[in-house]
Parts: C-alpha cells; structure tokens; sequence
C-alpha cells in the first residue's frame, strides 16, 4: 500500500447518499478526520451489551479508523482514586535511579495497582461493554493478556515516533486490541496519545526495521505523506470514556506541557488465533486471580495471568516490559 493509500471515503453510487452521514449520523465523514464515540444507552450500561445500532457503530468505526471512544463507561470517581495511588507511585518510580523512559521522551511504564481491593474496581478491570466490544472485533475466546499503563510526565518536552504496537511480522487483520483508560481528562493540552486514524491499515513496509531490542516506528516517508492527508490528532476523552484501538494503529506519546502527570492504564487483549507468549502478572493470595477469573466467566474473555509473591508482583508493576517473555523480534507472534 502506498503511504497514502488507505480506506477510501464512501462514495455514493447512485447519487441516494451524499455523505456516510446520512446513513450513519453518528459516523463523522473520514475527512474530519474526528474518532468515532460509541454511547450506550442506559439498558445497554445495564446489561453489559450493546445494541445493534451501537454494534454498527462500533465495528465502522474500528475498521475505517482502528480506533473508537466507548463513552462515559466507568465511574470517573474510581478513575480519582486511582489517579491518586498513581501520583504517589510516581514520585517512588522517579526517584529510583536510571528510570527506563519510552522511547527517550518523558513517557514511563506503570502498572495500575490492583491491590489492596479498594483499588481494584469491576467497571476498570472486568467492565462487561468493554468485553463485548473486545470480542465484536477480535472474534469469541479473545484473550487477555496486558494490564499495564504509560504515564506523560508534566512539563514534558520530547516527543515520541510515530509508531505501532505491532511491532513484528502480522496479518493485515485485527489480532490484537488496547483499551486505554485516562485516569484524568486528557486532551492536547496534558498530552493525550497522537492517533494517526486509519493507519492500521499499512503493515510492516511503513515501520523502520526493528533495532537490537526489536523497537521500530514508522518511517519518516511513510509519515510524512500521512501529515498531508489525514495527520495525527490529539483527541480529547473524557475521564471514565475508553479509547479503543486496534494494535497496528500508528500512534505516539507526546510532551505534556501541563503541571500534572496524565495517567492511562493499557489493557490488552488478543485474538483467540494469535498465538502470542504475554502473560500479565497479579499478586497471588490476594483475591485479585480469583475475582478477574469469575469476572471474565461468560464473557468470552480468557485472562492469562501469573500469580507472583506480592512483593514481586510489587518489585515488577512498573517494569517496561509488561511481560517476562515478551521478546521484541519482528518474527515471531509476540505480545
Ligand atoms: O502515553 C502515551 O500517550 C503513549 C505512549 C506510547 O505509545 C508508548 O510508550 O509506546
């Protein structure tokens, strides 16, 4: 595919549609270049469903742009509560000596915590709408294999690449998706993640060629071409909203020039036909194993979880790598 060369707009073929807008108002045409938001009705929230108009929503949106907003689907006070645990985690995590930062810029790993129970809320980590999206876009049996999270530090003044998550040889297929989840209301102004809509159309042929750890982004041809077109954006998403995105997605972590950390916890979860080796940990003799396995019974969702001693699980939350086994190499089915 040529660098520009992705999804086309929908043309009418007998003159009836003038834009997609008229046949699906909640589908802003592509040359907005504006993500879809996916609202659940009421009965929806309470059944942990969505409905067919949603459903329809939902799925354009993902296949055309590879990124969606589920909106207002958790309790914005729970996301407080842990926005407060991670303030503190962080002033821990940088004052620990050679703190890893992604991709050089002032961007760093860290787990949510999942422990003591008065952190762990059901609508964050076992939220029924989230796992029903999860398997309308991925297939029945997905599995879930990532909890971790990316915090832009305040005052910020690098940049990242341009870059996919998919970081080794894939199908041009959805195999793999990430729930992100700000725990503050997060826009231009604090930093909230570059999306480049549509991108997850292009494979490996748009990513430079993975480095001795396996890390790639998108080459500087292929972004440029983009920027004319469809440029990255900055979307605001409102605490308590869900942004939705498809692994391949071209996407990067900006500076945040504000006064206050900006928080989001990563979820990942997989194609039940991927066979990727990522397992995320939890503390053992907590609860925490017990409750996401009778969370996720019935939902379509396989969690692959390690219990670890807590004072490991502990030792290891705000690791980089979010799995042990994970080995960046653009060979084998990772993640
Ligand atoms: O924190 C963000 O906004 C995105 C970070 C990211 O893409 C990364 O670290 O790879």
């Amino acid at each position: 595919m040529s660098p520009s060369g992705t999804n086309g707009a929908v043309e009418p073929k007998h003159g009836k549609i003038s834009s997609p807008n008229e046949y699906m108002p909640g589908l802003p045409a592509k040359h907005l270049n504006t993500l879809v938001e996916v609202s659940p009705t009421p009965e929806e929230r309470a059944t942990g469903r969505f409905n067919d108009a949603n459903i329809k929503l939902f799925l354009s949106g993902m296949h055309r742009d590879g990124v969606v907003v589920l909106k207002d689907v958790i309790n914005p006070d729970h996301l407080d509560i842990i926005n407060d645990f991670m303030v503190e985690d962080t002033r821990r995590e940088l004052s620990k000596e050679n703190v890893y930062k992604n991709f050089g810029a002032e961007n760093i790993q860290q787990g949510p915590p999942l422990t003591p129970p008065n952190y762990f809320f059901d609508d964050v980590y076992l939220n029924k709408l989230l796992f029903h999206a999860v398997n309308l876009y991925l297939g029945p049996n997905a599995t879930w294999n990532m909890v971790s999270g990316n915090n832009a530090l305040p005052n910020g003044v690098k940049r990242q690449p341009v870059h996919s998550d998919a970081m080794c040889n894939h199908p041009p297929a959805p195999f793999y998706v990430v729930a992100n989840v700000y725990t503050c209301d997060a826009s231009a102004a604090n930093g909230s993640t570059e999306i480049w809509l549509g991108t997850h159309h292009f494979n490996t042929e748009a990513q430079t060629p993975p480095g001795s750890k396996g890390e790639t982004h998108i080459t500087d041809e292929y972004v440029a071409e983009r920027k004319q077109t469809l440029p990255g954006i900055n979307p605001t998403v409102k605490k308590g909203s869900i942004l939705f995105r498809d692994m391949r997605l071209w996407h990067a972590g900006v500076s945040n020039k504000s006064d206050h950390m900006r928080y989001m916890i990563a979820l990942g979860f997989s194609a039940s036909w991927w066979h990727g080796t990522a397992k995320f940990r939890v503390p053992a003799g907590t609860g925490v194993f017990e409750r996401i396995l009778h969370g996720t019974k019935g939902q379509g969702i396989t969690p692959v979880m390690v219990e670890l001693p807590p004072d490991e699980y502990e030792r290891l939350r705000d690791a980089h790598d979010f799995s042990d086994v994970e080995k960046m190499t653009y060979d084998g089915e990772i993640f």
